[in-house]
């Protein structure tokens, strides 16, 4: 019987370990309510905003590097086309993503740099 309760404590926070991996999405933050994402230091802020239907939302780069904002998935970016019209930003740009008019939550990262995990966020459509 103690044999048992030891091997329960030890698997516990082995599945607990490994669902953290699997949700690299969890610190996105708070739904935030606005149109506009800025990147600049790798980073995109508001990284899971929610807009209305039918509106649009401003990508503005100023990072002092360019970025490549597109629409998961990677690398086929299939998912939400009307996110790929943002696309390349050299520093300073800015670009909209087109008519956002599907209900739905969107994925986005930067092509070019598909595993920096503060490059990438939600738009949900409601
Ligand atoms: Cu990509």
């Amino acid at each position: 019987m103690k044999t048992v309760l030891r091997i329960g404590l030890v698997a516990v926070p082995v599945v607990i370990g490994v669902s953290s991996c699997r949700a690299p999405t969890e610190p996105l933050g708070p739904i935030v309510q606005t149109n506009t994402i800025t990147i600049s230091n790798n980073t995109a802020s508001n990284r899971n905003v929610e807009v209305a239907l039918g509106s649009r939302v401003l990508f503005i780069n100023n990072d002092t590097r360019s970025h490549n904002m597109t629409s998961d998935p990677h690398p086929e970016h299939d998912d939400c086309p009307d996110l790929n019209q943002v696309g390349f930003l050299l520093p300073g740009e800015k670009r909209e993503t087109g008519n956002l008019v599907e209900a739905r939550t969107c994925g986005f990262h930067d092509h070019d740099n598909p595993g920096i995990s503060g490059l990438r966020g939600f738009i949900t459509i409601k």
